[in-house]
Protein backbone atom coordinates (compact mmCIF):
# COMPACT_ATOMS: atom_id res chain seq x y z
CA UNK A 1 0.00 0.00 0.00
CA UNK A 2 1.53 3.25 -1.10
CA UNK A 3 -1.16 5.64 0.08
CA UNK A 4 -1.59 7.17 3.53
CA UNK A 5 -4.53 9.24 4.76
CA UNK A 6 -4.26 11.52 7.78
CA UNK A 7 -7.37 12.30 9.81
CA UNK A 8 -7.25 14.73 12.73
CA UNK A 9 -9.32 13.80 15.79
CA UNK A 10 -9.08 16.90 18.02
CA UNK A 11 -10.80 15.34 21.03
CA UNK A 12 -9.72 16.35 24.53
CA UNK A 13 -12.86 15.78 26.60
CA UNK A 14 -11.76 12.24 27.47
CA UNK A 15 -8.63 13.41 29.26
CA UNK A 16 -10.03 15.73 31.90
CA UNK A 17 -7.79 18.62 30.85
CA UNK A 18 -7.31 20.94 27.93
CA UNK A 19 -4.70 20.83 25.19
CA UNK A 20 -5.04 17.56 23.26
CA UNK A 21 -7.28 19.26 20.72
CA UNK A 22 -4.14 21.00 19.45
CA UNK A 23 -2.51 17.63 18.74
CA UNK A 24 -3.43 17.24 15.05
CA UNK A 25 -2.03 20.65 14.17
CA UNK A 26 1.14 19.98 16.15
CA UNK A 27 1.78 16.90 14.01
CA UNK A 28 1.18 18.98 10.89
CA UNK A 29 3.55 21.67 12.15
CA UNK A 30 6.17 19.03 12.99
CA UNK A 31 6.10 17.90 9.34
CA UNK A 32 4.35 14.52 9.42
CA UNK A 33 3.01 14.74 5.88
CA UNK A 34 6.34 15.92 4.47
CA UNK A 35 8.32 13.17 6.22
CA UNK A 36 6.00 10.45 4.95
CA UNK A 37 5.98 11.90 1.42
CA UNK A 38 9.78 11.88 1.58
CA UNK A 39 9.65 8.14 2.17
CA UNK A 40 7.79 7.70 -1.12
CA UNK A 41 4.18 7.65 0.05
CA UNK A 42 1.28 9.51 -1.44
CA UNK A 43 -0.14 11.29 1.62
CA UNK A 44 -3.56 12.91 1.76
CA UNK A 45 -4.53 15.06 4.75
CA UNK A 46 -8.30 14.85 5.21
CA UNK A 47 -8.26 17.64 7.80
CA UNK A 48 -10.02 17.24 11.12
CA UNK A 49 -13.11 15.17 11.90
CA UNK A 50 -15.92 17.00 13.68
CA UNK A 51 -18.75 15.78 15.86
CA UNK A 52 -22.02 16.69 17.46
CA UNK A 53 -22.53 15.74 21.11
CA UNK A 54 -24.91 12.79 21.61
CA UNK A 55 -27.67 13.94 24.00
CA UNK A 56 -29.13 10.42 24.13
CA UNK A 57 -25.93 9.14 25.79
CA UNK A 58 -27.07 8.95 29.39
CA UNK A 59 -24.40 8.30 31.99
CA UNK A 60 -25.00 5.15 34.07
CA UNK A 61 -23.22 6.86 36.98
CA UNK A 62 -22.29 10.38 37.94
CA UNK A 63 -18.53 9.88 37.74
CA UNK A 64 -18.28 9.84 33.95
CA UNK A 65 -16.88 13.10 32.58
CA UNK A 66 -18.20 14.59 29.28
CA UNK A 67 -19.99 11.42 28.19
CA UNK A 68 -22.19 13.21 25.64
CA UNK A 69 -19.22 14.70 23.85
CA UNK A 70 -17.10 11.55 24.00
CA UNK A 71 -20.06 9.55 22.66
CA UNK A 72 -20.36 12.07 19.83
CA UNK A 73 -16.70 11.60 18.95
CA UNK A 74 -17.02 7.82 19.21
CA UNK A 75 -19.88 7.77 16.69
CA UNK A 76 -18.12 10.12 14.26
CA UNK A 77 -14.76 8.35 14.41
CA UNK A 78 -16.31 4.88 14.29
CA UNK A 79 -17.90 5.86 10.98
CA UNK A 80 -14.67 7.32 9.63
CA UNK A 81 -12.61 4.27 10.60
CA UNK A 82 -15.13 1.76 9.26
CA UNK A 83 -14.92 3.59 5.93
CA UNK A 84 -11.18 4.34 5.81
CA UNK A 85 -10.36 0.81 6.96
CA UNK A 86 -11.84 -0.57 3.75
CA UNK A 87 -10.05 1.82 1.38
CA UNK A 88 -6.74 1.15 -0.32
CA UNK A 89 -4.89 3.56 1.95
CA UNK A 90 -3.32 3.41 5.39
CA UNK A 91 -5.20 5.63 7.90
CA UNK A 92 -3.32 7.54 10.60
CA UNK A 93 -5.58 9.09 13.25
CA UNK A 94 -4.00 12.21 14.74
CA UNK A 95 -5.16 12.72 18.33
CA UNK A 96 -6.53 13.88 20.43
CA UNK A 97 -6.72 11.99 23.72
CA UNK A 98 -7.00 8.20 23.86
CA UNK A 99 -10.82 8.24 23.99
CA UNK A 100 -10.61 8.66 20.20
CA UNK A 101 -9.76 4.94 20.06
CA UNK A 102 -13.31 4.19 21.21
CA UNK A 103 -14.22 5.07 17.63
CA UNK A 104 -11.12 4.18 15.64
CA UNK A 105 -10.53 0.68 17.01
CA UNK A 106 -14.20 -0.35 16.82
CA UNK A 107 -14.42 1.15 13.33
CA UNK A 108 -11.29 -0.64 12.18
CA UNK A 109 -12.69 -3.86 13.66
CA UNK A 110 -15.88 -3.41 11.64
CA UNK A 111 -13.79 -2.77 8.52
CA UNK A 112 -11.67 -5.87 9.17
CA UNK A 113 -14.80 -7.96 9.59
CA UNK A 114 -16.15 -6.66 6.28
CA UNK A 115 -12.85 -7.66 4.68
CA UNK A 116 -13.01 -11.10 6.30
CA UNK A 117 -9.78 -10.61 8.28
CA UNK A 118 -9.24 -10.82 12.06
CA UNK A 119 -8.13 -7.56 13.68
CA UNK A 120 -5.20 -7.56 16.09
CA UNK A 121 -4.34 -4.59 18.31
CA UNK A 122 -0.94 -3.48 19.66
CA UNK A 123 -1.45 -1.02 22.54
CA UNK A 124 1.72 0.95 23.36
CA UNK A 125 0.92 2.73 26.61
CA UNK A 126 1.87 3.25 30.26
CA UNK A 127 -1.80 2.48 30.99
CA UNK A 128 -3.93 -0.46 29.90
CA UNK A 129 -7.04 1.74 29.38
CA UNK A 130 -9.06 -1.29 30.44
CA UNK A 131 -11.49 0.36 32.86
CA UNK A 132 -15.25 0.18 32.36
CA UNK A 133 -17.92 2.76 33.20
CA UNK A 134 -18.25 0.87 36.51
CA UNK A 135 -14.58 0.63 37.48
CA UNK A 136 -13.22 4.02 36.37
CA UNK A 137 -11.95 5.95 39.39
CA UNK A 138 -11.43 9.26 37.58
CA UNK A 139 -14.38 9.18 35.17
CA UNK A 140 -11.97 10.17 32.38
CA UNK A 141 -12.98 8.23 29.33
CA UNK A 142 -9.46 7.97 27.89
CA UNK A 143 -9.08 5.24 30.53
CA UNK A 144 -11.63 2.85 28.95
CA UNK A 145 -11.12 2.40 25.18
CA UNK A 146 -9.39 -0.97 25.15
CA UNK A 147 -12.00 -2.57 27.41
CA UNK A 148 -14.68 -1.11 25.15
CA UNK A 149 -13.13 -2.45 21.95
CA UNK A 150 -12.77 -5.88 23.58
CA UNK A 151 -16.52 -6.02 24.20
CA UNK A 152 -16.70 -5.59 27.98
CA UNK A 153 -20.26 -4.85 29.09
CA UNK A 154 -21.97 -1.60 30.06
CA UNK A 155 -20.84 0.70 27.26
CA UNK A 156 -23.92 0.81 25.01
CA UNK A 157 -24.43 4.56 25.55
CA UNK A 158 -21.32 5.30 23.44
CA UNK A 159 -22.60 4.16 20.06
CA UNK A 160 -26.22 3.96 21.23
CA UNK A 161 -26.02 0.19 20.57
CA UNK A 162 -23.60 -2.66 21.27
CA UNK A 163 -20.22 -2.62 19.50
CA UNK A 164 -20.90 -4.29 16.13
CA UNK A 165 -17.51 -6.05 15.86
CA UNK A 166 -15.50 -6.62 19.01
CA UNK A 167 -11.78 -7.31 19.16
CA UNK A 168 -10.93 -10.70 20.66
CA UNK A 169 -8.78 -9.99 23.75
CA UNK A 170 -6.61 -12.93 22.63
CA UNK A 171 -5.65 -10.70 19.67
CA UNK A 172 -4.40 -7.85 21.89
CA UNK A 173 -0.86 -7.13 23.05
CA UNK A 174 -0.08 -4.27 25.46
CA UNK A 175 3.49 -3.06 25.95
CA UNK A 176 4.86 -0.48 28.36
CA UNK A 177 2.59 -0.81 31.41
CA UNK A 178 3.42 1.01 34.62
CA UNK A 179 0.05 2.31 35.82
CA UNK A 180 -2.93 -0.04 36.10
CA UNK A 181 -5.80 0.58 38.53
CA UNK A 182 -6.82 -2.12 40.99
CA UNK A 183 -10.15 -3.18 39.49
CA UNK A 184 -8.77 -2.64 35.99
CA UNK A 185 -6.02 -5.12 36.71
CA UNK A 186 -8.57 -7.83 37.53
CA UNK A 187 -10.52 -7.17 34.32
CA UNK A 188 -7.33 -7.22 32.30
CA UNK A 189 -6.17 -10.53 33.77
CA UNK A 190 -9.59 -12.13 33.23
CA UNK A 191 -9.70 -10.97 29.62
CA UNK A 192 -6.64 -12.98 28.68
CA UNK A 193 -5.09 -10.10 26.73
CA UNK A 194 -1.29 -10.27 26.51
CA UNK A 195 0.16 -7.51 28.69
CA UNK A 196 3.78 -6.65 29.45
CA UNK A 197 4.90 -4.15 32.06
CA UNK A 198 8.18 -2.26 32.01
CA UNK A 199 9.80 -4.87 34.21
CA UNK A 200 9.13 -7.51 31.55
CA UNK A 201 10.65 -5.18 28.96
CA UNK A 202 13.70 -4.61 31.16
CA UNK A 203 14.20 -8.32 31.71
CA UNK A 204 13.41 -9.77 28.30
CA UNK A 205 14.11 -6.89 25.94
CA UNK A 206 11.27 -5.34 23.97
CA UNK A 207 12.05 -7.15 20.72
CA UNK A 208 11.68 -10.57 22.30
CA UNK A 209 8.24 -9.63 23.63
CA UNK A 210 6.99 -8.17 20.36
CA UNK A 211 8.26 -10.84 17.98
CA UNK A 212 5.97 -13.74 18.99
CA UNK A 213 2.94 -11.46 18.79
CA UNK A 214 3.86 -10.42 15.24
CA UNK A 215 4.29 -14.08 14.32
CA UNK A 216 0.80 -14.80 15.65
CA UNK A 217 -0.69 -11.94 13.61
CA UNK A 218 1.09 -13.16 10.48
CA UNK A 219 0.03 -16.77 11.07
CA UNK A 220 -3.61 -15.72 11.42
CA UNK A 221 -3.57 -13.56 8.29
CA UNK A 222 -4.60 -10.67 10.51
CA UNK A 223 -4.69 -6.92 10.16
CA UNK A 224 -2.86 -4.99 12.88
CA UNK A 225 -3.99 -1.72 14.41
CA UNK A 226 -1.36 0.12 16.48
CA UNK A 227 -2.40 2.59 19.17
CA UNK A 228 0.60 4.66 20.25
CA UNK A 229 0.07 6.69 23.44
CA UNK A 230 2.68 9.41 24.07
CA UNK A 231 3.01 8.18 27.66
CA UNK A 232 4.40 4.84 26.41
CA UNK A 233 7.58 6.91 26.11
CA UNK A 234 9.70 8.00 29.03
CA UNK A 235 8.69 11.53 30.14
CA UNK A 236 12.31 12.59 29.80
CA UNK A 237 12.04 12.34 26.02
CA UNK A 238 8.28 12.96 25.71
CA UNK A 239 7.03 15.51 28.25
CA UNK A 240 3.93 16.63 26.30
CA UNK A 241 1.32 14.42 27.94
CA UNK A 242 -1.05 14.99 30.84
CA UNK A 243 -0.44 11.57 32.41
CA UNK A 244 3.35 11.16 32.54
CA UNK A 245 4.61 8.10 34.42
CA UNK A 246 8.34 7.69 35.08
CA UNK A 247 10.26 4.74 33.70
CA UNK A 248 8.85 4.56 30.18
CA UNK A 249 10.22 3.26 26.90
CA UNK A 250 13.51 4.73 25.79
CA UNK A 251 14.17 6.43 22.47
CA UNK A 252 15.72 3.28 21.03
CA UNK A 253 13.14 0.87 22.47
CA UNK A 254 10.37 2.90 20.85
CA UNK A 255 12.15 3.16 17.50
CA UNK A 256 12.96 -0.55 17.56
CA UNK A 257 9.27 -1.38 17.99
CA UNK A 258 8.42 0.83 15.02
CA UNK A 259 11.23 -0.63 12.90
CA UNK A 260 10.12 -4.18 13.65
CA UNK A 261 6.54 -3.23 12.83
CA UNK A 262 7.70 -1.85 9.51
CA UNK A 263 9.62 -4.98 8.64
CA UNK A 264 6.63 -7.15 9.55
CA UNK A 265 4.43 -5.40 6.92
CA UNK A 266 1.45 -6.26 9.12
CA UNK A 267 0.30 -2.86 10.34
CA UNK A 268 -2.78 -1.47 8.60
CA UNK A 269 -3.83 1.50 10.78
CA UNK A 270 -2.37 3.74 13.48
CA UNK A 271 -3.55 6.04 16.29
CA UNK A 272 -1.22 8.75 17.59
CA UNK A 273 -2.77 9.76 20.92
CA UNK A 274 -2.48 11.88 24.04
CA UNK A 275 -0.08 14.50 22.65
CA UNK A 276 -0.77 17.73 24.56
CA UNK A 277 1.17 20.43 22.71
CA UNK A 278 0.40 22.88 25.52
CA UNK A 279 2.80 20.86 27.70
CA UNK A 280 5.52 20.36 25.09
CA UNK A 281 9.04 21.68 25.22
CA UNK A 282 9.80 23.39 21.88
CA UNK A 283 7.90 20.73 19.92
CA UNK A 284 10.20 17.90 20.97
CA UNK A 285 7.42 15.42 21.73
CA UNK A 286 5.51 16.17 18.52
CA UNK A 287 8.75 15.78 16.60
CA UNK A 288 9.58 12.46 18.29
CA UNK A 289 6.11 11.07 17.51
CA UNK A 290 6.60 12.08 13.85
CA UNK A 291 10.02 10.39 13.80
CA UNK A 292 8.57 7.21 15.30
CA UNK A 293 5.86 7.24 12.63
CA UNK A 294 8.56 7.62 9.98
CA UNK A 295 10.31 4.54 11.40
CA UNK A 296 7.03 2.63 11.12
CA UNK A 297 6.91 3.61 7.44
CA UNK A 298 10.42 2.46 6.71
CA UNK A 299 12.89 5.19 7.57
CA UNK A 300 16.21 3.50 8.33
CA UNK A 301 19.85 4.41 8.56
CA UNK A 302 21.28 1.69 6.31
CA UNK A 303 19.62 -0.47 3.70
CA UNK A 304 18.62 -3.80 5.08
CA UNK A 305 16.67 -6.67 3.59
CA UNK A 306 13.15 -6.95 5.00
CA UNK A 307 11.33 -10.17 5.61
CA UNK A 308 8.21 -11.04 3.70
CA UNK A 309 7.60 -8.78 0.73
N1 LIG B 1 -6.28 4.47 34.74
C1 LIG B 1 -6.53 5.89 34.85
C2 LIG B 1 -7.98 6.22 34.59
O1 LIG B 1 -8.71 5.35 34.20
C3 LIG B 1 -5.63 6.66 33.94
C4 LIG B 1 -5.92 6.48 32.48
C5 LIG B 1 -5.00 7.32 31.73
N2 LIG B 1 -5.11 7.02 30.38
C6 LIG B 1 -4.38 7.68 29.49
N3 LIG B 1 -4.23 7.02 28.41
N4 LIG B 1 -3.78 8.68 29.74
O2 LIG B 1 -3.53 5.85 28.56
O3 LIG B 1 -8.36 7.34 34.75
MN1 LIG C 1 -3.79 5.47 26.67
MN1 LIG D 1 -1.47 6.29 28.76
MN1 LIG E 1 -7.25 10.78 33.48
Amino acid sequence: MNRIVLLGAPVEEGSGRRGCRMGPDAYRTAGLQEDLSGLGFEVEDLGNATCEPAPDAVAPNSRLVELERVAGWTRALHGWARDLGQRDAFPIYLGGDHSLSLGTVTGQAAAAEALGRPLFVLWLDAHSDFNTFETTETGHLHGVPLAYACGLPGFDALLGRPVPSVVDPANVCILGLRSVDKAERVLLRRSGAEAHDMRAIDEAGIARLLEPFLETVAGAGGLLHVSLDVDFLDPGIAPAVGTTVPGGATFREAHLVMEMLHDSRLVSSLDLVELNPFLDDRGQTARLMVDLTASLFGRQVLDRPTRGH
